[in-house]
């Protein structure tokens, strides 16, 4: 029975593990299994197939959360999803299941191909499969109407064969996983400091003197990252969280007393600090932060009084700084406390508690990426940081919290609808192809392409594409307008069901399995948020003989549409140290790969942001002197004179991996056995009408006269600030629409969108 209850235990608990694997996971052997790659991880073992989050450094030490053993038990179920299941199940009545109930079915065991005049997939040979590809692809007037989408999964000798052959083929169209998360932390970070990734390491935790955690669910998507935050405050550091809701894992960070004591002179200061922003609203926040901080530069400057900026550092190191100052003594007090939604004594706390460390690490994650205006929000968080020198010092830096445990590294790898030249003119030196040159396809780009029929073929390696992307009934329907979809997968999901007009299932190995080739058997590389590089060999046995490696798939589709050109594909899924050997050759920063992976956890890639070299416009760390936003709410919506009831966020559940629903339950935030519910402040229900558990229907705002709606959402009385709601993510997606994404990121707003809500018509269902 689904119900709601508001939890209070703290946030951990290895004991819903157990009922989770026993009821859902289909794992009979699943503590056997965690327990065997926790023995083997001692060396050459496994990466836990779950977050980007690093290892601890030290030698055999790498730790397993709830959420990683979830991970891998999902993989390496019993269940089967095996011919006998398609024969079973026309793809009509498999469209008819949740989400949930198609990935709980199991593992995908045969190559399979959907057969419109049954309805249903039917088996194939692998050749027939890679034939039947690449006469899809060979029959195109031009390479670019083909699409080949990657989730983060994929290891980084998959990626770099699959750039290699897509680039090959003449495209550059790389939708990506990325293009709805991080893309923002990239290109905010690329202009700003002139490295797209994370500059700290994880033994800057250990040296840091305040972290910030910004629009992160930490406890839930990044568990293992509780641990060096519970270590830096026993030691005395600062944790402040920004986050309007109270997250459980984080709400230890919140201080007991009162949190405006701080403000008094007199008071001891706190180190731990909670604040809860609008949607949106950390630009602002921030800003506010800096206005403060500039305020007593001044007053030091006037007095002959200690230094607030590192005057130091901004001369040597940054440029734009007077713009930026000039664009801060624009903004006023009055913006900020509106836009942030917070008061101006609580960014005067922030501001303080900023001040008084020496180094600072400035985490965030998708409550910072998934807005209009989130490249300029990171810009802000870059610019806090340059005025005090906390960029490329021991303990303190930026550090986006990456998602999917290999999302980095694919990027690394080239997978990047903008490829830098450096990579298109190394390719072109080692392989002596015409490298295309014309920039690619971001995943939204990819279905407007694919809505005016311009895309033939729709190639994923990994993911859920039709569930993850927004719009979601705009995006089914374009995804049918291709003529073949191919899914390289472990797992059945909706986007095996919505698909071209023929399409091809191929089953892959899991990160947790055996990965046999003609040399013996192989390890992956994948890079995680620290940068750090290491090797992962799966140890299970692989659950059905026809699977292939990621790898394996790729080449065979490579050779059976390019033949030998520009590599002799089979021989180098022989033996991986074949493809690393490439690797070197083309990528700066793995030289010697095959040696360097060797060495137990891995090597550090570099960045030279955090050295202190800056790759810009200026050769400086910029100050970039953006301005607020007028209103978060896109103006279109109010001239059209709509007014959203309400601003709704989609976030995850405790008991999912993106659109991968292990069960029904978000316990930290006391939901079970129900995921269509919106979390609503209680004074907004009264204001709008509604009471507690009410079912209600859920409207989108855009000027665009469609309507998105989904129906018969539960209303849930929570602490959230006025004026907000939440939803789960991919339940709500279709309320996101697909013409609203990112300035310069074109990732989707899925933490941004204007709603309005109807009771339902039918109350008496529920
Ligand atoms: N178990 C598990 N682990 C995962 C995943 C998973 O689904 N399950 N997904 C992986 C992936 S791909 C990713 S990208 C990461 C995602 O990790 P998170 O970014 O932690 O994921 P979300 O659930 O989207 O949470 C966003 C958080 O930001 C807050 N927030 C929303 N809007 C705002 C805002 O405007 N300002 C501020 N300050 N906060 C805001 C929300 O309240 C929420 O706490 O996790 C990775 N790890
Ligand atoms: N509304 C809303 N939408 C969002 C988000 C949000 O916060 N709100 N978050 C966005 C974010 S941050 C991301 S990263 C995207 C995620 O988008 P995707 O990466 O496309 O989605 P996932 O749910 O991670 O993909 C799950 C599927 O991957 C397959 N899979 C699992 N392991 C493997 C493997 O090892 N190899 C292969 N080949 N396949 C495998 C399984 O078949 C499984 O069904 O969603 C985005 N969409
Ligand atoms: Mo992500």
């Amino acid at each position: 029975m689904s119900h709601y209850k508001p939890y209070n235990g703290p946030a951990a608990g290895w004991g819903a593990l157990v009922s989770v694997t026993r009821n859902w996971l289909g794992s009979k052997n699943a503590v056997g299994n965690i327990r065997a790659m926790l023995k083997t991880n001692q060396d050459h073992g496994l990466d836990c197939p779950g977050c980007a989050w690093g290892e601890t450094p030290e030698k055999g030490m790498i730790k397993f959360c709830e959420n990683g053993a979830k991970a891998v038990n999902w993989e390496a179920t019993s269940r089967r999803v095996d011919p006998a299941f398609f024969s079973q199940y026309s793809n009509t009545e498999l469209l008819q299941q949740s989400d949930h109930w198609l990935e709980s079915q199991g593992r995908i065991t045969h190559p399979m191909r959907y057969n419109p005049a049954t309805d249903h997939y039917e088996t194939i040979t692998w050749q027939r499969a890679f034939e039947t590809i690449a006469s899809h692809l060979q029959a195109m007037d031009s390479p670019d109407q083909a699409e080949f989408y990657t989730s983060g999964r994929a290891s980084n000798e998959a990626a770099f064969l699959y750039q290699l052959f897509v680039r090959a083929l003449g495209t550059n169209n790389f939708p990506d996983c990325s293009n709805m998360c991080h893309e923002a932390s990239g290109i905010g970070m690329a202009e700003a400091v002139g490295v797209g990734k994370g500059t700290v390491t994880f033994e800057d935790f250990e040296h840091s003197d305040a972290i910030f955690v910004i629009g992160q669910n930490p406890g839930t998507n990044h568990p293992r990252m509780l641990e060096p935050l519970r270590e830096a405050v026993k030691r005395g550091a600062q944790v402040v969280c920004f986050n309007p809701l109270k997250e459980r894992g984080l709400e230890r960070f919140q201080h007991p007393q009162n949190p405006l004591e701080m403000l008094k002179n007199d008071s001891e200061p706190t180190n731990t600090a909670y604040f809860r922003p609008a949607l949106g609203g950390d630009m602002a926040a921030i800003r506010g932060m800096v206005k403060f901080l500039w305020q007593w530069e001044q007053q030091a400057l006037a007095s002959n009084g200690p230094a607030v900026f590192d005057r130091e550092f901004i001369a040597q190191h940054t440029s734009g700084i007077d713009a930026y100052l000039s664009i801060v003594d624009n903004t006023s007090w009055q913006e900020i406390e509106e836009q942030s939604g917070l008061s101006l004594a609580e960014i005067e706390m922030a501001a303080n508690m900023y001040r008084r460390a020496d180094r600072v690490i400035m985490c965030w994650a998708m409550g910072v990426t998934q807005h209009v205006h989130s490249v300029a929000i990171i810009q802000e968080i870059i610019s806090l940081q340059l005025l005090r020198g906390n960029i490329g010092k021991p303990g303190a830096g930026l550090s986006p919290v990456r998602g999917h445990s290999n999302v980095q590294g694919d990027r690394t790898m080239g997978i990047d609808e903008k490829p830098p030249k450096w990579l298109l003119d190394a390719l072109e030196k080692r392989f002596k192809f015409n490298v295309p040159r014309k920039h690619g396809h971001t995943t939204v780009q990819t279905i407007a392409a694919m809505e005016q029929s311009q895309v033939k073929v729709f190639f994923a390696l990994g993911g859920n594409f039709v569930q993850a992307t927004p719009d979601t009934e705009r995006t089914h329907a374009a995804m049918r307008n291709c003529d073949l979809t191919v899914q390289i997968s472990t797992k059945l999901n909706r986007s095996h069901l919505v698909s071209g007009k023929e399409a091809l299932i191929l089953p892959c190995l899991g990160r947790t399995e055996i990965d046999y080739q003609k040399s013996g058997k192989q390890g992956v590389t994948v890079e995680d948020t620290f940068s750090m590089v290491h090797i992962s060999y799966g140890q299970l046995k692989p659950f059905s003989p026809l699977m292939k490696s990621e790898a394996a798939i790729i080449a065979g589709v490579a050779e059976a549409t390019l033949g030998k050109h520009p590599v002799d594909w089979q021989w180098l899924i022989e033996d991986y140290d074949r493809i690393r050997d490439l690797i070197a050759d083309v990528i700066p920063g793995f030289e010697n790969f095959n040696a360097r992976i060797a060495n137990p956890g891995g090597f550090y890639l570099g960045n030279p942001a955090s050295d202190r070299v800056w790759n810009t416009e200026t050769a400086k760390a910029r100050f970039i002197a953006n301005r607020l936003p007028k209103t978060l709410i896109h103006t279109e919506i109010t001239r059209s004179g709509q007014q959203p009831d309400l601003i709704l966020q989609t976030m995850r559940s405790h008991d999912q991996y993106n659109t991968t629903v292990y069960s029904l339950n978000d316990r930290y935030r006391g939901v079970f056995g129900m995921r269509d519910v919106i979390f609503v402040n209680e004074d907004d229900m009264k204001r709008l009408g509604f009471e507690h558990e009410q079912k209600v229907d859920i409207i989108s705002l855009w000027p665009d006269g469609k309507e998105r709606r989904v129906n018969n959402f539960t209303l849930l009385r929570y602490d959230i600030p006025q004026g907000q709601a939440a939803a789960y993510y991919p339940e709500a997606n279709p309320l996101v629409p697909l013409e609203s994404y990112g300035d310069k990121t074109f990732t989707p707003t899925s933490k941004f969108i204007a709603i309005r809500l109807e009771a339902s018509q039918q109350q008496d269902v529920a």
